[in-house]
């Protein structure tokens, strides 16, 4: 054996080497951190950084993005020059309630880094640097130690990816949008702001159904007041809801059965031809997620509808509470060569009877055991 090789095989921790692997800055995992030393740094570097690049998670939800245009609109207010980073093809998929405030606000997005330099990042709502947008992942790997780094999260145990003491980490609120709010000086919280983190709130606990903390409810009534908009409104407008919408989910989720399938507790509901109009549009996700997130916790959620689009029955299932680790694909593709993701999948219904969709849960219940959820 090469003396070389052996002698790392046989290579035994010298002082040296302790001391260097002691120096050694060794990833650290996110864990609650939000004293308020944290909160009075991060509020400093806030409030220092001129012209800051503000980034979020990829595919970003209503908490990601109330949460960056709440800090930029403060930002802007103090005369700050914060831009926030959004690739293009996401521009399409961002809430009126945003897409209005941005624009009015005259906030500055940008969807490329390409040769701008930052000295400030600001990173809100993202696990980890494998969520970041590749772009602004690739500008902090390469100028790693030169941009000051300052993360705003509300999940726990990813890896670190700012200095711990520029990391606000907390999971005693319900959002990024709230742990947000918490830090900001409330005197500085215009109306805009307000609506923004409203609606980071309401999207993240969906309409304070899923993960309300201890202040949740407080700071909901508190942004309520300063948005000049209830949390019920923020719901609609966020889901996109139209009166129809309304209507039929109030309905459908009155109807709604419960039924045990081996230990798990399935709710279905079925949502016929004869009650879609050209008014309904997204019932469909706020049916289940209601059904999904109430109190009657149910593991399996099956919504059977037309589908005014493709014109067939359609049946969707969906994972929540003690079902969350199903997978559902096995099922979906039995069913009728259905798909979507494990815990979330569609297929179509061609024998779906609207005046029997007894029959229908029937079928998906065997189908359901066979695949031996
Ligand atoms: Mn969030």
């Amino acid at each position: 054996m090469p003396v070389l090789l052996q002698s790392l095989i046989t290579r035994r921790p010298t002082s040296s080497s302790i001391a260097f692997l002691r120096l050694r800055k060794l990833p650290q995992d996110k864990i609650e951190n939000s004293s308020a030393i944290i909160r009075s740094n991060l509020l400093r570097t806030i409030n220092r950084a001129q012209t800051p690049l503000l980034a979020i998670h990829i595919r970003p939800d209503g908490d990601a993005l109330g949460a960056v245009i709440a800090l930029a609109l403060y930002q802007k207010a103090r005369g700050q020059e914060p831009k926030i980073f959004l690739p293009e093809k996401e521009m399409a998929f961002i809430p009126n309630i945003f897409k209005k405030i941005i624009e009015k606000k005259g906030l500055e997005v940008v969807h490329e880094i390409a040769g701008q330099s930052y000295q400030d990042v600001i990173l809100l709502d993202t696990p980890g640097s494998h969520r970041l947008e590749e772009p602004v992942r690739k500008m902090l790997e390469e100028a790693s130690g030169t941009v000051n780094i300052v993360d705003i999260d509300h999940h726990l145990g990813e890896k670190l990816m700012a200095p711990a003491e520029k990391s606000l980490v907390s999971a005693k609120v319900s959002s990024a949008s709230e742990l947000l709010f918490s830090i900001l000086p409330q005197d500085q919280v215009s109306q805009s702001m307000a609506r923004c983190l409203l609606a980071g709130i309401i999207d993240d606990t969906t309409n304070l159904n899923f993960m309300v903390k201890t202040e949740t409810r407080t700071r909901v009534k508190q942004l309520e007041r300063l948005a000049g908009i209830s949390k019920e409104e923020t719901y609609v407008s966020l889901r996109a809801l139209t009166a129809a919408d309304q209507d039929l989910s109030a309905q459908a989720i009155k109807r709604a059965v419960t039924t045990s399938i081996n230990g798990y507790k399935m709710t279905w509901v079925a949502v016929s031809q004869e009650e879609l109009t050209d008014h309904h549009a997204n019932w469909r996700r706020a049916v289940e997620e209601q059904i999904g997130f109430s109190t009657q916790k149910p593991d399996i959620v099956l919504v059977m509808y037309y589908d005014t689009k493709k014109n067939v029955y359609r049946g969707g299932l969906k994972a929540y509470n003690n079902g969350e680790g199903l997978d559902f694909r096995p099922v979906a593709k039995a069913i009728s060569d259905g798909g979507g993701h494990p815990g979330a999948v569609g297929f179509n219904l061609p024998n779906h009877d609207p005046k029997n969709p007894a029959a229908t849960v029937d079928m998906v219940a065997k189908a359901l055991r066979k695949e031996s959820i």
